[in-house]
């Protein structure tokens, strides 16, 4: 029972320890975090490089779309209708017609402003803006 009792003048070397151990777990947590952060960041602009336009409704959405050089766009057609993607001047590949659900992808590697219209509906308008 002493011994116990003698031992209540230990909780100031044993809460040393706990302190310690704390700041390592702390230290420890701000490394977790910083590369959870960082796989954030890596997957954010990964992410940055794919942007999706819908065909809804016989419009583009967004109908302007602004990204930076080496993005990808995918058209993906909602509606009932065939649509069929073509830049104004032949700046990129048409695309075949596509049915609905179908998507059609082109990696925009130069700056520049690209309109591009539906063939088959010419009202259908939309720009891309890469930067
Ligand atoms: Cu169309």
């Amino acid at each position: 029972m002493k011994a116990i009792a003698h031992g209540s003048a230990r909780p100031h070397a044993s809460r040393r320890h706990p302190g310690a151990l704390l700041v390592m777990g702390v230290l420890c947590c701000v490394i977790t975090a910083s590369s959870a952060a960082m796989a954030a960041n890596a997957s954010a602009s990964k992410a940055m490089h794919t942007q999706q336009i819908e065909i809804r409704n016989f419009a583009f959405a967004p109908a302007t779309l602004t990204v930076p050089a080496g993005t990808r766009v995918v058209w993906t057609n909602q509606d009932e209708e065939p649509h069929v993607i073509t830049s104004a001047g032949s700046l990129f590949a048409s695309s075949k017609g596509l049915d609905t659900s179908d998507s059609y992808a082109v990696t925009f590697s130069k700056p520049g402003t690209y309109a591009y219209y539906c063939s088959i509906h010419p009202m259908m308008v939309g720009t891309i803006i890469v930067q």
